[in-house]
């Protein structure tokens, strides 16, 4: 009846994740010892091992006020406590957005909570949270779950203001009332206490990784950008939450479009239509099977509205799977499709954040593995090679020795061009890189960020807004364009090096590691597309409101920024390791020419020193392969998938995920 299932799955996946790490930090210990430490290597798995250990899973809980958003939070992930632990009680609704996370840095459980004050600031709320000064901060006592729900209650505290206040702050649905008209100035009016909380908790779904997002209404969606703009879109599942007492109502539509439609399209999957309170149907004048059509024309009904398949949305009651939880009633949990809800939640999480995750992080780390792994298999045939070579010269004559001698300085000869080709190429790459990076710098996006800022001449208009966002993302996807020119050429002079490198050296085959920025455009296009859905939503319910722009416009510039960051942080990367595989593979030829040279220098020695030498080189050869062996089980473990944990109970699976 509890959610065994659900909680499994987010340990296997917080259990695969530490087994991740763990095999990286054997890479590197092994990097050690094989001293194919290089700094660049070094740098690439210490950020991949914080990246891991930083790395969530975002699940947003989208809607409209009161369609028991948090009740469902509380039943799915609180229901341990016995009690409602997120306020969620008639007339008390969640006022600011809510993230509840678990904070590896700081263990010791706390509530923080941004003033709303702050929203008269240009400071964004990702730059807020990286300064705990600016947060009241409450220390919350998690054994007594009747403290936290005291401390949690503070989510839905209100204050009375003036309704100029409320303007200032530009908190424009609070002062509009339902016709559209402003309230005077001087009028009371309630606005919430709080513009962000922070719920920093030792609860094992959120010690995985898991941060819960709670949000309010459409009022606080519609006036902090930074959520539609950057929060929602990050988070890997959206459960949009309507409730069958209301129906599909006019501002239900307007968070489905605003907000999710954008989001359907971000994710191939994640996101959850939750056709909530079906208990109210419930009528023990009814049959069972009058009951269940008549969810079930609710749910077709739900679906139609917002242009779905029927399957997409599932009905449950929240209130009744928290209480069957709570009362330990597994029939009442059963009825309210609490655990039908979980599954599909975890069905479309996981298996797209364990793809994502590969494709950001483990598959660079799994290249650098192949790829020195390949390094000591060339060592490893180098001493195999000494090896028979030496059994084939002792007791040979002097002119046998000559010309293999000679054989071997021609080889020398041949090793010093390609070490020199590969010179030139790296300085001709190295050149490219600087041409790709001076197109590319974040400075040059800083100046035509502050050009659109001024193109708006602090006429925060939304025409200003439309041609100020037409102006940087045309700079944006030039530059874009641009890069990819660049990289096209690298790209093709990389080949071209290792198509060489391969002619000259048989016995390898590595292929290069080619770049595209495809990705990166691709993110620029998502961006651009929830920008303008945006903008256009804003404009058509809101004719000047500086302040939804300006905070608009703060959220775009900053995800802008991050793309292009982590666009000129890969292709850095990618620049300073896409040689290092030949330089390796030069250096292992170097050594192994020394050592034949060697040889055949002391060949005329006696039988004795040459037994010693090859037990000398199958001692190392041995090693070598020891630590092959080492390098597969890495490279094993680090390719496992995650384990999937089947389902336990009866509820069978249904597959509602909407697919883009
Ligand atoms: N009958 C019924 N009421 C519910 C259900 N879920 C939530 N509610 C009630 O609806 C109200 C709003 O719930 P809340 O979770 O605060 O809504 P939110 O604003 O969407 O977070 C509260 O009074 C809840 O008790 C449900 O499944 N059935
Ligand atoms: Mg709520």
């Amino acid at each position: 009846m509890e959610n065994e299932n659900f909680f499994e799955n987010i340990n296997a996946y917080g259990k695969w994740k530490s087994e991740l790490i763990t095999a990286i930090q054997q890479f590197q210990d092994w990097l050690n010892t094989t001293r194919l430490e290089d700094s660049e290597q070094s740098l690439k798995i210490y950020e991949t091992l914080q990246t891991l250990k930083y790395d969530r899973i975002t699940m947003a809980f989208v809607g409209e006020f009161s369609r028991g958003k948090t009740e469902l939070i509380n039943a799915i992930f609180f229901s341990q406590f016995k009690r409602r632990l997120l306020s969620s009680e008639v007339g008390r609704t969640t006022m600011c957005p809510t993230e509840l996370f678990y904070d590896i840095d700081e263990p010791r459980p706390y509530m923080r909570l941004l003033p709303i004050e702050s929203r008269l600031e240009d400071t964004s709320l990702t730059e807020h949270k990286q300064n705990p000064l600016n947060w009241t901060h409450i220390q919350l006592d998690i054994s007594s779950p009747d403290s936290m729900a005291d401390s949690f209650a503070q989510i839905t505290h209100t204050k009375t203001v003036k309704a100029s206040e409320a303007k200032r702050l530009g908190l424009y649905d609070i002062i509009t009332d339902h016709n559209g008209t402003e309230i005077p100035d001087d009028k009371a009016v309630q606005i919430p206490m709080w513009r962000h909380a922070l719920i920093n908790f030792p609860h094992p779904f959120l010690e995985q990784g898991l941060t819960i997002l709670d949000t309010p209404g459409l009022n606080s969606l519609g006036n902090e950008p930074e959520l539609t703009i950057s929060m929602l879109p990050n988070a890997q599942a959206a459960i949009f939450v309507l409730a069958v007492d209301t129906g599909v109502t006019r501002s239900d539509m307007d968070i489905w479009r605003r907000h999710l439609k954008s989001f359907r399209r971000n994710h191939n999957n994640g996101l959850v239509v939750a056709l909530n309170k079906i208990d109210t149907l419930w009528d023990d004048l009814k049959s069972e099977q009058e009951i269940k059509d008549s969810i079930q024309r609710q749910c077709t009904e739900t679906a139609k509205t917002l242009g779905l398949d029927d399957k997409h949305v599932l009905a449950i009651s929240a209130q009744k799977g928290l209480i069957g939880r709570i009362k330990n009633d597994a029939d009442l949990v059963e009825k309210s499709n609490l655990l039908i809800m979980e599954n599909i939640l975890c069905n479309e999480i996981l298996p797209q954040k364990e793809l994502l995750v590969r494709n950001t992080l483990i598959n660079d780390v799994i290249d650098m593995m192949q790829s020195s792994k390949s390094i000591l298999l060339g060592q490893f045939n180098a001493r195999k090679k000494s090896i028979t070579s030496l059994s084939g010269i002792s007791g040979k004559n002097e002119s046998v020795i000559q010309k293999l001698l000679e054989k071997t300085r021609e080889e020398q000869k041949i090793y010093h061009r390609n070490a020199e080709n590969l010179q030139a190429s790296r300085q001709i790459l190295s050149s490219q890189q600087k041409r790709l990076h001076s197109i590319i710098t974040l400075g040059k996006l800083d100046q035509q960020i502050n050009q659109s800022r001024t193109l708006m001449k602090g006429s925060w208009t939304t025409t200003g807004m439309k041609t100020a966002m037409k102006v940087l993302f045309e700079h944006i996807s030039s530059t874009i364009i641009e890069a990819e020119k660049q990289i096209e050429l690298t790209n093709r002079l990389l080949n071209s090096i290792y198509n060489r490198f391969q002619t000259e050296n048989e016995e390898t085959n590595i292929k290069p590691k080619l770049f595209s920025v495809a990705s990166y455009k691709q993110e620029i296009k998502l961006l651009y597309e929830d920008a303008e859905e945006y903008r256009t939503s804003v404009y058509s319910t809101m004719t000047e409101q500086s302040f939804v722009i300006k905070k608009f416009f703060i959220s775009l510039v900053s995800r802008a920024r991050n793309i292009y960051f982590q666009l000129n942080k890969d292709s850095d990367d990618w620049g300073k390791r896409i040689l290092t595989p030949l330089i390796h593979q030069v250096k292992s030829h170097k050594q192994e020419l020394q050592i034949r040279l060697e040889q055949l220098k002391k060949a005329g020695q006696s039988r004795e020193s040459i037994t010693e030498r090859i037990s000398a080189l199958t001692r190392e050869a041995k090693l070598l392969q020891k630590h092959i062996i080492d390098a597969n089980a890495m490279l094993a473990a680090i390719n496992s998938p995650m384990p999937v944990i089947l389902h336990k109970n009866k509820t069978a699976e249904k597959d509602t995920a909407i697919q883009a």
